[in-house]
């Protein structure tokens, strides 16, 4: 099934560059500020820095993000003298983590904005990683787009079969493909996930290829890539600023750095679609507060019993929902200090 996207009615079509992939509800916030037009898509962060495309046929601006939560991806609209972003519109849709962890402040990072898939790239040429991507599955559903899981470099491996197995255990309801963006194996079976000039957004660690896939489905070396370190298949953080990246005919890319570590920012119910398996599971438990450990006629422990369910999958989901937890709390006890100081800044909701 490829991304749907609602389109936007003919009466903006004069008023907009829609190639940009403009949502009905950035569009909406836009006239409400008088149509301005310094007003764009984010396609590029720096430090400190953001890039706006108003079209695709003028030059790109570049201007500060002050004090504003810019992430690439962004419908943005610019103040009158140009120098930096006035407002963030409206997202559809945005991919946050938690930012690195700095003393124990709750901070969110936002990744990506406004898109429609989220690729969670893999290499086939580490052992299949099923924590992980259980992980970024929750964050992915959380987001609001839909997830599909990329296997790269499969020309490396000589069957992908037991990693995709592995991984599909590990991700119900979600499309798991295999691909190289060096021989171009399985490369034009995702663009389909472009249709309807959807935004696709490309993540994992550094080194899974993800700027050589872009290379690969935009046709030419538009991205630097670098190879991996030999020993353990480490990429060197080559990519160092998330860009958007228009695909041949429709669709845009958003290719970002590789992150080591994926925490938790919720949360939505992300950890209820990724673990679509288990809470099909729990309805069928005897006791609706069954923790799945000692009860009587615990369906969860009866699927594992039975080798349906792999334990190690329902001790992961405890732990996610434990750290949601905490975070949770965390995120509450920073809400309540900045409501006694006045300033509490409102957290973007996706
Ligand atoms: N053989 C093969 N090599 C690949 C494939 N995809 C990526 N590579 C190689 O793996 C290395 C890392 O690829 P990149 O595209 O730079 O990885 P990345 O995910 O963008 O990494 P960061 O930008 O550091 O996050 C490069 O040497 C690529 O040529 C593939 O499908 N097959
Ligand atoms: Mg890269
Ligand atoms: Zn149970």
């Amino acid at each position: 099934m490829a991304a749907t996207v609602a389109p936007i009615a003919d009466d903006a079509v004069n008023e907009r560059d829609l190639r940009l992939g403009w949502t009905h509800a950035a569009l909406a916030r836009w006239r409400e500020l008088g149509a301005p037009h310094a007003a764009g898509r984010v396609s590029r962060l720096d430090r400190g820095w953001s890039t706006v495309m108003v079209s695709m046929d003028e030059p790109l601006l570049r201007m500060r993000n002050i004090g504003a939560d810019v992430a690439v991806g962004d419908f943005v609209v610019v103040t009158d003298d140009g120098e930096k972003v006035q407002e963030v519109l409206p997202r559809r849709s945005a991919f946050v983590r938690r930012a690195s962890f700095e003393g124990n402040r709750a901070e969110a990072h936002t990744i990506a904005a406004n898109i429609d898939v989220v690729m969670l790239l893999h290499a086939l040429t580490s052992p299949p990683n099923q924590r992980r991507l259980e992980r970024e599955l929750v964050l992915a559903w959380d987001s609001g787009a839909r997830p599909v899981v990329v296997l790269t470099k499969t020309d490396l491996v000589d069957d992908p079969g037991p990693a995709v197995a592995s991984l599909q255990d590990v991700a119900p309801g979600v499309d798991v493909r295999v691909a190289s963006g060096i021989t171009g194996e399985g490369v034009e079976a995702l663009r389909q996930y472009a249709d309807g000039n959807a935004t696709i957004a490309l993540l994992g660690a550094s080194g899974v290829g993800k700027s050589t896939l872009l290379n690969s489905l935009v046709g030419h070396q538009r991205q630097v890539t670098a190879v991996v370190r030999e020993g353990d298949q480490r990429g060197r953080h080559t990519t160092t600023a998330s860009e958007l990246v228009r695909l041949p005919g429709n669709g845009w890319l958003i290719d970002t750095p590789g992150v080591r570590a994926v925490s938790l920012w919720s949360s939505g119910r992300g950890i209820e679609r990724a673990f679509a398996d288990v809470f099909e599971l729990m309805d069928h438990c005897r006791f609706r507060d069954c923790k799945h450990e000692q009860e009587p006629e615990c369906a969860v422990s009866a699927a594992i019993e039975a080798g349906a369910l792999d334990p190690k999958r329902l001790e992961s989901m405890k732990r996610l929902v434990a750290e949601e937890a905490v975070l949770e709390e965390e995120q509450r006890a920073q809400e309540k200090a900045q409501d006694r100081r006045g300033v509490r800044k409102v957290r973007p909701k996706p």
